[in-house]
This record gives C-alpha cells, sequence and structure tokens, in this order.
C-alpha cells in the first residue's frame, strides 16, 4: 500500500475494478477526477514529490482494468500537459486539466449523440447490447429532435448491463422490449438499426465492445440490419496506430458460475472475457463527436488526433 496514493484514488480504483463504476465514459470520469482529488490533497514538498505522487496515483488507477482506453486517455490528458515550477503550479494545472477533461468528455458525448440522433428515423427500433452511454446518448437527441422511438434490448450475459439500459429507456419513455442474448437473431427482423458502444477502437477500425457484440454484427449483417458503435474520441486506441493489439479483459469465473453452480456442474474451465472484436467490415458506421465514419477511415482522425504522440507514457518513471 502506497501511503500516497490518496483514499479518493484508491477507492476509485476499486470502484473501477469491481465494475461498480463501469462504462468506458464513466470510468474516464471518475479516474480523472480522482487524480484532482490526488492532487488537492498532496503533501508533497517539491515539484518532484508531486509529479512521483501523481505518477502513482495515475498507475493506480491504470492497473484496474486492460481494455477500455479512455483510461489511459484521460490519464494521459491530465497528466501530459501538467507543468509549473512549484507545487501550487503543479496542482492548479492538474486540476484545471481535470475540470476541462470532465466537460469535454460531457460535451463530446452530447455532440455525438445529435450527429447520431440525425441517423435514426421516427417510428425506429433500435437493440442495443450492454449498456453504453454514448448510445443512449444518440437515442435522447433523437427523442428531444420529436422523434418515436422503441428498443430491443439484449440482457447482456454475464452482469446484465441491458437492465440498466432498460431502465433508462423507460425513463425516458421509450417502449422496450427485454430479450436474452440467445434471442437476438429472432429479433433482428424487428430492428432497423443495431447501436453499441465501444470500449476502444483500432486504427483498422475493428470495435472492441462488450462480449456478444461480434456475434451480433454478422448476424445483423446477414439480416440486412446496420450497425452502428456511437463512440467519443476518447475511444480511439492510439497505441493501435503502431501494431499493438488491444488486450481483452478476462474476468471472475465467478460471474458465469457461482462457487455452488460451479460443484454441481463438475470439474470444468470457466472462462470469462469481457470484451470481444468485430471486424469493420461489420459495422456501417462509427458516430463521433467529430461526425460520423465508415470504419476503415477511422484511422484518419487517429491521425489527426494522435499523430505527434510519441513516448513513454507519463505514469511510467522517468
Ligand atoms: P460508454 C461497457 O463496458 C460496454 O462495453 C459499453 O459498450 C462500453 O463500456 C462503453 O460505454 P463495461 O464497463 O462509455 O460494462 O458508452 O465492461 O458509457
Amino acid at each position: 500500500m502506497d501511503r500516497d496514493i490518496h483514499p479518493a484514488v484508491a477507492d476509485a480504483a476499486e470502484d473501477i475494478a469491481s465494475m461498480e463504476v463501469r462504462g468506458a465514459a464513466a470510468i474516464a470520469d471518475a479516474a480523472a477526477a480522482a487524480l484532482g482529488e490526488q492532487a488537492a490533497a498532496s503533501e508533497a514538498e517539491t515539484p518532484t514529490a508531486f509529479r512521483a505522487e501523481m505518477r502513482a496515483a495515475a498507475r493506480r488507477l491504470h492497473e484496474t482494468r486492460p481494455t477500455a482506453v479512455s483510461l489511459p486517455n484521460a490519464l494521459r490528458y491530465v497528466l501530459r500537459d501538467m507543468s509549473g515550477d512549484t507545487v501550487a503550479g503543479l496542482r492548479a494545472s492538474v486540476e484545471s486539466s481535470v475540470t476541462e477533461f470532465r466537460y469535454e468528455l460531457d460535451r463530446a458525448q452530447e455532440n455525438l449523440g445529435q450527429i447520431g440522433a440525425n441517423r435514426l428515423r421516427d417510428g425506429d427500433t433500435v437493440m442495443t447490447h450492454c449498456h453504453s452511454t454514448d448510445a443512449l446518448s444518440c437515442v435522447r437527441h433523437a427523442l428531444d429532435d420529436g422523434k418515436e422511438l422503441s428498443a430491443i434490448v439484449k440482457e447482456t450475459r454475464p452482469r446484465k448491463q441491458g437492465h440498466i439500459t432498460a431502465r433508462q429507456l423507460r425513463e425516458w419513455g421509450v417502449p422496450v422490449t427485454l430479450v436474452v442474448d440467445n434471442a437476438a437473431r429472432r429479433y433482428l427482423d424487428d430492428a432497423d438499426h443495431v447501436l453499441v458502444g465501444a470500449d476502444s477502437i483500432a486504427a483498422d477500425g475493428s470495435v472492441v465492445n462488450k462480449i456478444g457484440t461480434s456475434g451480433l454484427a454478422v448476424n445483423a449483417r446477414e439480416r440486412g440490419v446496420p450497425i452502428m458503435v456511437a463512440a467519443q474520441t476518447l475511444k480511439l486506441h492510439p497505441a493501435t496506430m503502431t501494431g499493438h493489439t488491444v488486450e481483452i479483459e478476462m474476468r471472475d469465473e465467478e460471474e458465469v458460475l457461482s462457487p455452488a453452480e460451479h460443484e454441481e456442474v463438475g470439474d470444468v474451465t470457466v472462462e470469462n472475457p469481457a470484451f470481444d472484436v468485430t471486424p469493420p467490415r461489420y459495422v456501417d458506421a462509427i458516430v463521433t463527436e467529430r461526425g460520423q465514419f465508415p470504419p476503415e477511415s477511422i484511422v484518419t482522425l487517429m491521425r489527426e488526433l494522435f499523430g505527434d504522440q510519441q513516448g513513454g507514457e507519463p505514469w511510467e518513471e522517468s
């Protein structure tokens, strides 16, 4: 236990790892806020000590979940521009980056929601998978524009984030049909769009999202239902531009099978990948706050956004 890590950082890391805080955007927001708390409460006496403390806090947050790139992108945003010759100056710079980051996160979600809403027509039915605030922003903007929508919501085993989506949509007055994941293909005949979020998007346009997305996309393509991915640019994975792959998180087997059930089933290996990769050819559009892109052209946007980012991570020891 690092005594310089503020409890707010330790708590945020715990909440992210346990999925108390979940969803790529919410994870980024919580991580940035925790860095802000670390900076505000720091008792470091020298700029060097302050920087070391911030790096340690960022490392703690970084090691929680490996797949959603919004987390390292948030940490980079806050730490890359840390500047100042005094502790007070450094603290002020972190705090202002955190405020700016959180504001931009909200704004990006609003802007992409408006763009995504333009793809939805009055009377359309969307099929959702998991719970994505970026995807739901598109629905909310369409409703604000006066369109009527219905939803077919996939339950999303093993953690059933579909329930969160269903609850939110009902609060907005959207008629919801909840189905188990295995029923998706049958209900695609009633859907006008598949609408999902993303945890990471690779430079070739592959979409890393909740396990089950790729099978849904293949089925949707076969049925002729367009697949729309709502993902603010915070979900673009810079390291994939230089050949790195996105690590897929493997979660605890108890999310799939309780110890009692496991006992009953017998000696089997249980695997619980949290995400899968949907190849770009199954995706019709990636909707970001900078406009909608065919997946194959997302690399152009990535070059524009990350082209000049070089060198090590700002939380690594220099
Ligand atoms: P927003 C979630 O992962 C889902 O895969 C969802 O599509 C994605 O994060 C993006 O969520 P998990 O944290 O950023 O439930 O759009 O494993 O809210």
